[in-house]
């Protein structure tokens, strides 16, 4: 092989999880079976303008409908773990009330082939879709959500935690929170920053709830987490403002999850910082005990790292409304297809700064990968060498991390197959699998086989 060639990933131990992941209305499809109801994404696809060429999940992979054949493509890619997402809309339609048995069945099924191939089952209990009536009734922003989550959650782990010994309540809050409240760049397309701030509070309350539960309730061994997306902040030069640009962006995307999650308090600076804008969290009392659970694993998800600045292009250190200037500033790095600048470097200085200043919390990277432009020939093979080098120094960074001290302990690759990308609908593919969606065959890419070269080194086969 020409690329993947970094020995740091060799000082990983055999003992190292590796997996692939998805998540359940970017791979499922089959989105009115069986008593499904719409989510948020069904809504949000269906609003024109939103989403790339109008594409939308009710198909996807056909998951759903392919799933033995999919458990059985993940077995040959040597993988000890599967990450998957429950949805939501189909285990509890309208999210709330009963549990859906029909819809409930498929996840036991899931799990039953996983362990039959070998292959420990990680559930994600939310992966953005949210049923719609919850949305109607006010959404992440209304407090009552945190507790239709515990709820659902409860619902979930009754059914399977006899068998699946790995849960993460939340998939990337800020995503829900600020993508999908403040920026509208996904579902449910809302503008507003405070009622996206209400929003992450909530998602941290219906973690602490729903963990509380599930682990008083637990009669077999269980780790219980979260996964937050983060990347590296750093001042783009030593200037006052930049430095202080960086901490803002630091606070909001990250420490915002973290300190009330590993510490029991919002950060200060992120809460003055609000103030300023006329917001504040709505912590009611009891709140952040509720929310300082134990986190047995920390899931990690990283693509890109970022620089920022405190003035804009005319040196100004506020905006036209008097607030400061986040600005984010290129390293001038080759990018992906997503446009993400590609910094190995930023994901081992933030795990190892996760280490420093949550020391104790076990990380598992839950997802890790990257699209670009593929070019599959008439086999439906495709040659992804760039993938291979993305996976390649990133699985590295891990490496390097370790030796820096932080507490790593596994690695899931980003994503299974090709699958719906949220607003970038099919067009944009991060697959290890390639998917030809018109006839929905599978084809591992040449970094799938990499990949699966890889562990079997680490593990010593
Ligand atoms: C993650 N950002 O989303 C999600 O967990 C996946 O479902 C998704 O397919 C994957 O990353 C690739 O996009 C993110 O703007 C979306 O920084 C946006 C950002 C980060 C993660």
């Amino acid at each position: 092989p020409t690329v993947g060639l970094d020995p740091a990933i060799d000082t990983l131990p055999a003992s190292f999880r590796w997996g692939v992941a998805t998540s359940a209305y970017q791979i499922e499809g089959a989105h009115d079976e069986d008593g499904r109801t719409p989510s948020i994404w069904d809504t949000y696809c269906r609003t024109p303008g939103m989403v790339h060429d109008g594409d939308n999940g009710d198909v996807a992979c056909d998951h759903y409908h392919r799933m033995p054949e999919d458990v059985a493509l993940i077995g040959s890619l040597g993988v000890d773990t599967y990450r998957f997402s429950v949805a939501w809309p189909r285990v509890q339609p309208g999210g709330r009330g009963p549990v859906n048995p029909a819809g409930l069945a498929f996840y036991d099924r899931l799990v039953d082939e996983l362990l039959a191939k070998g292959i420990d089952p990680w559930v994600t209990l939310y992966h953005w879709d949210l049923p719609q009536e919850l949305e109607d009734a006010g959404g992440w922003p209304a407090r009552d959500t945190a507790y239709r989550f515990a709820d659902y959650s409860m619902l979930v782990f009754d059914a399977l935690s006899d068998r699946v010994r790995d849960w993460t309540t939340l998939n990337e809050p800020w995503c829900s929170a600020m993508l999908g409240y403040y920026e509208g760049r996904q579902a449910p397309g809302r503008q507003d920053f405070g009622a996206a701030i209400h929003a992450v509070h909530h998602l941290l309350l219906g973690h602490g709830l729903a963990t509380q539960r599930m682990r008083e309730a637990a009669t077999t061994p269980t780790q219980f987490g979260i996964t937050l997306n983060m990347s590296h902040s750093s001042p783009a030069t030593d200037s006052e403002a930049d430095r202080e640009a960086a901490r803002r962006a630091d606070g909001l995307s990250r420490r915002i999850y973290l300190d009330p999650l590993v510490k029991g308090h919002y950060p200060e600076d992120v809460v003055a910082d609000l103030a300023r804008r006329g917001v504040a969290i709505p912590v009611q009392d009891g709140d952040l005990e509720v929310i300082r659970q134990p986190i047995d694993v920390l899931g990690v998800n990283y693509y890109s790292s970022h620089k920022f600045s405190g003035v804009d292009e005319q040196g100004n250190a506020e905006d036209a409304d008097g607030l400061p200037v986040d600005r984010t500033v290129r390293f001038g790095l080759p990018v992906t297809a997503m446009d993400w600048e590609i910094i190995p470097e930023g994901f081992t200085e933030l795990l190892a700064q996760i280490g420093r200043e949550y020391p104790g919390v076990p990380m598992v990277i839950t997802e890790n990968g990257a699209a670009f432009d593929d070019e599959a020939d008439d086999t439906g093979f495709v040659q992804d060498d760039d993938r291979t080098a993305y996976l390649d120094s990133h699985i590295a960074a891990v490496a390097k991390a370790r030796e820096l001290g932080a507490d790593v302990r596994g690695y899931f690759a980003w994503s299974l197959m090709d699958n719906f990308e949220w607003s970038y609908g099919y067009e944009k593919r991060f697959g290890l699998v390639h998917v030809d969606y018109a006839t929905q065959v599978r084809t591992p890419k040449s970094s799938a086989l990499w990949y699966r070269d890889t562990i079997r080194r680490v593990k010593g086969g």
